[in-house]
C-alpha cells in the first residue's frame, strides 16, 4: 500500500467525522454495535471516549458480527444514530433494509471486506472501498482513531489504544506495522505516547511474578515448560533469580540471559524465525496519555482478547478506561483464559506427530479436546511457537458438540505476499463440499459436514496447486 493510498483513507476519514459532528451537534443518541473482539474493545474505548466528551447519550452492545434477523432487530430500538465497529461491511444489505429505509442515521468503520453502497444517512471509513488490505494495514480501532482524531486535538492520546487494538488483530509484523497503523505508530512516537525498545515479550511483566509469567506463556508456547510451574522455578533457580522477581525488574543483561535459556529449552522449535520473533522483539509502552502506563501494548491487546474470548468485553472496556477493579478482574480472565489455552495446546502438540503432509497444505485431525472457538487462535499459536512448519498452510479439523466438522486455516504473511488467497480458497472449497467458510488471506474458516471432509481437502488441495512454490523465496 502506498503513501497516496494512506493519504486518501485519512481524508475519507475526515468525512466521516464531518459526518459524527453533525449528529453530535444534535445530540443525537447513538447506540454502538461493536465486534467482541480486542479490535473492537479498542474501537469501542476510542468513540466512547469522544461521545462522552461531547455529553452525547450512547450504548454499546459487543457481538460477533451480526446476522440479517440480529440487525432487523436493532431496527426495533430507539436510537437515532447507530455506529458498527470492526464489523458491519458485509452486513451492509440488512443494514440498508432494516436502519436506513428506517430513516436512522449510520456510520460503519471496519476492515472486513463488504459491500459498499452510498446512502445521504450512511458515512462508511473501510480501506476495502479504495482498494486498500484491511487484514494488515488498518484495524477497526486504528480506523476509529482515524475518524476522532479530526474532531478535537484532545482525542490524540487515543492513538496508544488505536495501536493496541492493531496489535490485537495481529498486524504487526516481524518488521513493524504497515500502510495506516504505520503512520499512527510514527505519530504516537513523535507526539510522545510510546516508547519502544527490545526485550521479552512476554505477558505480566509487571503484574506477575516472573514464575507464574513463564507458566502461563502461550506466546510463545514453550514445550515442556509452559503450563509446568516447577520447570519453570528451576529455569530461575538456574539465573540464580527469585520466582517472585518481576519481569520489569530485571535488568538488560538478566533479560537476554532469561531469554538464551528459553531458546535453549524450546529446542528445535526455536529454530523457526517465528518463535524468536514471538519471544523477543519491539515491546512499546505508553508514556503518557494513557492510565496503564506500566503495561505493554501486547500485554494490553492479551487482555482484552481474554475479556473478549470469555465473553466479558464490557471489562475489558472498563480495564482500558481506568477502573482499577476492572482491571484486577480482567488479569484474573487473562490467567483463566491462559490456563484453557494452555490445556488445548498440549492436547494439539500431542497430536502433531499425526499430521498429513498433502502436496499443497498439511492437515491435522485436532480431535474434539479443545473448545471450537478456540482451535483457530491455538493453530496461529502453534505456528508463532515454532511448532508447526509453514512453508505451506495448514488445516486443523475439529469436531463440534453438533457433529459438525470445524476447519481452521492458517497461512502466512510472505504465503499471503506470494498471492495465496486462503479465505478465497476455503470459501470455494467449502461451498463445492456443501459447506460455507471464508476469512481473510492469511487465516479463514470453515463448516463442512463429516462426509465431505476428504472431497473439501482434495478440492483445497487442488485450489492451492502452484501457490506455495512462488512465495516460498520471498
Ligand atoms: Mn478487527
Amino acid at each position: 500500500m502506498g503513501k497516496a493510498d494512506v493519504r486518501t483513507f485519512l481524508r475519507m476519514g475526515s468525512r466521516v467525522a464531518d459526518f459524527l459532528k453533525d449528529r453530535i451537534e444534535q445530540k443525537r443518541s447513538v447506540k454502538i454495535v461493536a465486534h467482541r473482539d480486542t479490535d473492537g474493545i479498542a474501537a469501542t474505548m476510542i468513540l466512547a471516549e469522544c461521545l462522552r466528551f461531547y455529553d452525547v447519550p450512547f450504548s454499546i452492545e459487543f457481538s460477533r458480527p451480526k446476522k440479517p434477523a440480529e440487525i432487523a432487530e436493532l431496527g426495533q430500538e430507539e436510537y437515532e444514530l447507530f455506529v458498527f465497529l470492526d464489523q458491519g461491511s458485509a452486513q451492509l444489505e440488512a443494514i440498508h433494509k432494516s436502519l436506513l429505509a428506517k430513516h436512522r442515521d449510520v456510520i460503519i468503520i471496519d476492515h472486513h471486506p463488504g459491500e459498499f453502497h452510498e446512502h445521504p444517512n450512511l458515512a462508511v471509513l473501510n480501506p476495502h472501498s479504495i482498494g486498500m488490505n484491511g487484514a494488515k494495514d488498518v484495524s477497526g480501532s486504528s480506523a476509529a482513531y482515524v475518524v476522532v482524531e479530526n474532531l478535537d486535538p484532545r482525542f490524540r492520546s487515543l492513538i496508544v489504544v488505536a495501536l493496541i487494538g492493531a496489535i490485537g488483530d495481529r498486524q504487526e509484523f516481524f518488521s513493524g506495522f504497515t500502510g495506516v497503523n504505520d503512520v499512527l505508530y510514527k505519530r504516537a512516537v513523535d507526539l510522545g505516547f510510546v516508547e519502544t525498545r527490545e526485550g521479552l515479550r512476554l505477558v505480566g511483566r509487571s503484574f506477575r511474578p516472573l514464575v507464574e509469567t513463564l507458566r502461563l506463556s502461550i506466546r510463545p508456547f514453550i514445550k515442556g515448560l509452559s503450563g509446568h510451574p516447577t520447570v519453570c522455578q528451576q529455569v530461575l533457580e538456574e539465573l540464580d533469580l527469585k520466582p517472585s522477581t518481576m519481569l520489569s525488574q530485571l535488568d538488560m543483561e538478566e533479560e537476554k540471559a532469561l531469554a538464551d535459556l528459553l531458546v535453549a529449552r524450546a529446542g528445535e522449535a526455536a529454530k523457526a524465525e517465528e518463535f524468536r520473533h514471538t519471544l523477543w522483539g519491539s515491546i512499546h509502552q505508553p508514556v503518557a496519555g494513557f492510565h496503564l502506563l506500566s503495561l505493554t501494548f501486547r500485554e494490553c491487546s492479551a487482555l482484552l482478547d481474554a475479556c473478549g474470548s470469555l465473553n466479558k468485553p464490557e471489562i475489558g472496556l472498563s480495564a482500558l478506561i481506568g477502573d482499577r477493579t476492572a482491571f484486577h478482574e480482567a488479569t484474573s480472565l487473562l490467567t483463566t483464559y491462559q490456563e484453557e489455552m494452555l490445556r488445548a495446546l498440549e492436547y494439539l502438540v500431542n497430536r502433531l506427530g499425526s499430521v498429513r503432509e498433502r502436496q499443497n497444505l498439511r492437515v491435522l485431525d485436532g480431535g474434539d479436546g479443545v473448545r471450537p472457538a478456540l482451535v483457530g487462535e491455538a493453530v496461529s499459536l502453534l505456528i508463532e511457537s515454532g511448532l508447526v512448519r509453514m512453508d505451506k498452510p495448514i488445516v486443523i479439523f475439529s469436531k463440534t458438540p453438533t457433529g459438525e466438522i470445524k476447519v481452521s486455516a492458517r497461512s502466512t504473511p510472505a504465503l499471503a505476499m506470494g498471492g495465496l488467497d486462503l479465505g478465497a480458497a476455503i470459501k470455494a472449497a467449502a461451498e463445492r463440499a456443501g459447506g460455507v467458510g471464508g476469512g481473510h488471506d492469511v487465516a479463514a474458516a470453515a463448516r463442512i459436514p463429516p462426509s465431505e471432509i476428504e472431497e473439501f481437502l482434495s478440492l483445497l488441495d487442488k485450489s492451492l496447486e502452484g501457490s506455495h512454490e512462488v512465495s516460498a523465496t520471498d
